[in-house]
């Protein structure tokens, strides 16, 4: 049975910039009711509204994993660990979005799987065999008609993306060999809990997996757990490592037996713990809004810092526009000059003099506050200041 524990009521589709700002309908079905419940039998935390494939990932989608050093840097140790760990023959990454990972593999032993052709023709650019197409059976038969089977699948941030888990993990055993592994990371919601980034929910993020919800799911495809990392990355994420619960090659290490427990400790089973979680949520609003009011009444300048999905979410539950937020800046070309999804406020292509004359910078992308702290000295040194609402609202 799945309980509803929060409602961030209607929102946009996250990712989808519009050129001039238009006020969204909710009979043209332009926003959505954005609604989470949690399974008590299978533990897993979801969306109620679940948006079709084909419309989240089409032609023009924006983000572009290459955009943050943080996220290179930590694709580059993990090619590193992959290769000396498990050395395999035949690499395939699902959700390979600019390549960010797959560059550090050999072209002639990686396979990049990629629903959005803007995307897909980027690693075919750089020579790796991409796939433009969705991640399911056909595809996988597919692959095997082609490779035979892969050694090694990894897929960061797109499983929880995908609405049927099930076909997921089907196509996956039917592609990988007996001994191959599988990695999956994505963020955690022991995390999300733990910091009250209620913004990691957004119409992509139809699920959002904890350890405990992942060992039930992968069992039915006689799948298991071996190893577990906790990763600093999006807010908070765990690495999965999975095999063949028949493969007794591969030992099963303590660190995923440490990761059920600590979630059991937490109360992950529980409802009553994501019930707290949806109560807190709206206290974390109301003392967003606060402090946005509060400099605002004493006409300081604020912006925005990284127009991630994530802002998407708190701008339009907290209902902040132009009046509060004078524009946001971020790297990525396909943002720039585009309107924040369902909000009047534009974004503006990164530039540092974007800064100048700006009091407060409202951190759009908070998981990446160290990386953005680092480059944004000055600003700290002249007395600029940044807003947040993990895991708590609050000014740093
Ligand atoms: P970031 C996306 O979520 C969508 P978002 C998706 N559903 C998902 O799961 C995660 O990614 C993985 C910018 N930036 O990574 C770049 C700067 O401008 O938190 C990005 O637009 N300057 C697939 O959108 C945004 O911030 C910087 O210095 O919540 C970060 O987006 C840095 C570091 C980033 O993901």
């Amino acid at each position: 049975m799945i309980k509803k524990f929060l409602d961030l009521e209607y929102q946009p589709l996250a990712n989808k910039y519009l050129k001039s700002y238009k006020k969204l309908s909710i009979k043209k079905k332009e926003l959505y009711r954005l609604t989470v419940g949690f399974n008590t039998k299978t533990k897993l935390v979801s969306l109620f509204n679940k948006i079709p494939d084909k419309i989240m990932f089409d032609s023009n989608y924006p983000y572009k994993s290459s955009m943050s050093k943080t996220m290179t840097d930590s694709f580059k140790k993990l090619s590193i660990k992959i290769k000396k760990r498990f050395n395999p023959k035949l690499f395939l990454e699902i959700g390979s979005n600019d390549g960010a990972l797959i560059k550090n593999f050999d072209k002639n032993k990686a396979i990049c799987v990629e629903p959005c052709s803007n995307l897909a023709k980027i690693t075919r650019g750089k020579g790796y065999f991409t796939y433009n197409d969705y991640w399911d059976l056909n595809l996988s038969n597919k692959i095997k008609s082609k490779f035979n089977t892969v050694d090694a699948i990894y897929s960061a941030n797109t499983l929880t993306h995908i609405n049927d888990l099930n076909k997921v993990f089907e196509s996956i055993s039917n592609l990988l060999t007996q001994d191959g592994i599988l990695i999956i990371e994505d963020p955690s919601f022991l995390e999300c809990i733990k910091k009250l980034s209620y913004d990691q929910f957004y119409n992509e993020h139809i699920y959002i997996f904890s350890a405990l919800s992942v060992k039930k799911l992968i069992h039915e495809f006689d799948l298991e757990l071996f190893d577990i990392e906790k990763l600093d990355t999006h807010g908070g994420s765990l690495r999965y490592f999975i095999k063949r619960i028949n493969n007794n090659k591969i030992k099963i290490k303590n660190t995923v037996s440490k990761q059920i427990s600590t979630e059991l400790k937490f109360g992950l089973a529980n409802f009553l713990t994501y019930k707290k979680f949806g109560i807190s949520v709206k206290k974390s609003k109301n003392d967003l809004i606060r402090i946005f009011k509060k400099i605002k009444d004493n006409n300081k300048k604020i912006i925005g810092y990284g127009a991630t999905a994530k802002a998407c979410t708190i701008l339009n539950y907290c209902n902040i526009g132009n009046e509060t937020i004078d524009y946001f800046v971020d790297t990525t070309p396909d943002k720039s000059n585009r309107f924040i999804p369902g909000k009047d406020i534009k974004i503006k292509r990164y530039k540092k003099t974007l800064l100048d004359n700006v009091d407060y910078i409202y951190l759009g992308a908070w998981n990446f506050k160290n990386e953005i702290f680092k480059k944004e000295k000055n600003f700290i040194k002249r007395g600029g200041r940044f807003i947040t609402h993990v895991p708590k609202p609050r000014i740093i």
